[in-house]
């Protein structure tokens, strides 16, 4: 299914200055936001599947996309939208054939031939980063650069969502490359004012597609 979302927010425990995720993800979406990931690798899973819950509730009363990253189980238990595969989660087709066609499934990439791989085993979209440097992802190495973004929208046709160091100000070229759309964790969930930085994204994303369809 493809992602009704364009502005795509992931959670990290460390990155929400001591805040609960559950109020960072309630402001994020009183801002507009309508694509969740929850991304707590350390989690135990009771408290995963507790949280998620929780998550569930709240992104289904706003209409909004909650995706469990790399947990199948926690994806159906919680009636999850979908799940975002990495490299250590169990491969997107197979997670495809447990899910079925109704779930979203995203796969996290870092180069063109991950991205190929990912739409031949049934993704829905990718990420692709990290584009610009981020200190979250500092051991991928350089960043990919704007002329990724390019190289693998010439080669697939499911949405990319460029991914990380995304900030307000360097989101236009990525979109003018093609990106579909952005996926960040730091400049929301790290912001002073989350549900601003969230309204911020999401009218600039809404000005240039409106700009630009
Ligand atoms: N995948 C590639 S870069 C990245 C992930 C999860 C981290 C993005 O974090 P930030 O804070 O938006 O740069």
């Amino acid at each position: 299914m493809r992602p009704d979302f364009d502005v795509y927010l992931i959670t990290d425990p460390r990155k929400t200055g001591g805040r609960d995720p559950k109020y960072v993800i309630a402001e994020a979406i009183k801002g507009g936001i309508r694509g969740v990931q929850l991304r707590e690798k350390d989690l135990p899973t009771r408290r995963l599947l507790s949280l998620a819950a929780d998550l569930r509730e709240l992104t289904r009363k706003a209409g909004a996309r909650l995706l469990i990253n790399g947990r199948i189980d926690i994806c159906l238990a919680v009636e999850a939208d979908g799940v975002q595969i990495g490299k250590d989660s169990i491969p997107a087709d197979i997670a495809r054939g447990i899910l079925g066609s109704d779930k979203i499934i995203g796969v996290s990439t870092h180069s063109l031939s991950e991205a190929l791989m990912a739409q031949s085993q049934g993704a829905d979209f990718i990420t692709l980063g990290p584009i610009y440097h981020t200190e979250s992802k500092a051991h991928y190495g350089a960043p990919l650069g704007i002329d990724m973004i390019k190289r693998v929208r010439e080669s697939i046709e499911i949405p990319v969502f460029a991914i990380g160091g995304i900030k307000i100000d360097n989101i236009n070229p990525l979109l003018e490359a093609g990106a579909y759309g952005i996926a960040m964790i730091s400049a929301i969930i790290f912001a002073r004012d989350i549900k601003d930085a969230a309204m911020e994204f999401v009218s600039k994303m809404k000005s240039f597609k409106e700009r630009t369809t």
